[in-house]
């Protein structure tokens, strides 16, 4: 019990101090325990989104306090004994206008920046690397296409309790085989469901994007910051949706190309397989 309150306090104290910010233990790549915030971005959108929802913290809290602080102010100077006989006052055309025009320019306010980050979000640049995502029940896969050293594609499964404690990663969040990216590249996700409709979600790259069947989505994120970023599926997709983790590993472009080495080697070509994507992306569009 103490140790909750301390919590509390500590989480009070951390709204106080920094409301919306990352200030008190925001995981990298990870969820942390009481953690107050987004976690922690590592690409320009979600630096962006992170800005968005801070500046959006302290309006609503400025907003918030400004009523309540109406609300006193009529309990205290209008209750019954302070002011016996009630003004008969039902219009002020003045206060009217007033309370329709300044939220209506508070909305437009907000709405420019929310227009611009969603450009920035959804307009693709140039991709170094691209990767096919499918979503599947209840697991993902990956696809490097050939024509940028890849040509395979590999199924990334949820690791078991016991196989996430010996990996000493997170369980519900850990997989067998992660998709590996390189830092300082621009990579576009080609996002498509197999089956029913999930989504392709990291907080920290700062990305969701819905996994529908019949329909190629495409996203897109850049990091400098070699790292372990883990999301889940955010679209609720059946039975196992809970355990549906995605796990993006970014590594420096030198050990990227080993890997790549490596996994052509391990993982099933997509060469022979090639015709056949082709033809499926041709009914997609
Ligand atoms: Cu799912």
């Amino acid at each position: 019990m103490t140790r909750f309150w301390n919590r509390s306090a500590l989480a009070a104290a951390a709204l106080v101090l920094g409301f919306g910010s990352s200030a008190l233990a925001a995981g990298v790549g990870q969820p942390s325990p009481w953690q107050f915030g987004l976690q922690t971005p590592v690409t320009p959108v979600a630096d962006a989104t992170h800005d968005l929802h801070t500046a959006l913290v302290w309006i609503i809290t400025l907003i918030s306090l400004f009523v309540l602080g109406l609300l006193i102010a009529i309990v205290v100077k209008f209750n019954e004994k302070a002011n016996p006989v009630p003004s008969r006052t039902t219009h002020h055309t003045g206060l009217e206008i007033a309370w329709t025009i300044i939220p209506v320019l508070i909305l437009v306010g907000i709405a420019i920046p929310s227009f611009r980050l969603l450009k920035f979000q959804v307009e693709l640049p140039k991709p170094d690397v691209t990767v096919k995502v499918y979503g599947n029940q209840w697991y993902w896969s990956y696809e490097y296409p050939a024509d940028q050293g890849g040509g395979f594609k590999f199924d990334s499964n949820p690791l078991e309790k016991a196989d996430a404690a010996k990996a000493n990663q997170p369980y519900l969040l850990a997989v067998d085989n992660e998709m590996v990216v390189p830092t300082n590249a621009n990579v576009v996700l080609q996002v498509v469901g197999n089956d029913v409709i999930h989504s392709f979600s990291v907080p920290s790259l700062g990305f969701r994007m819905d996994a529908v069947p019949g329909r190629l989505n495409q996203t897109w994120f850049k990091t400098d910051r070699e790292g372990l970023y883990y999301g889940q599926c955010s679209r609720l997709c059946g039975q196992n949706h809970y355990n549906m983790p995605i796990a993006v590993r970014a590594v420096s472009p030198d050990k990227y190309a080993a890997w790549l080495a490596d996994a052509k080697k391990k993982f099933a070509s997509t060469t022979d397989e090639k015709v056949k994507v082709a033809a499926a992306l041709a009914t997609v569009e």
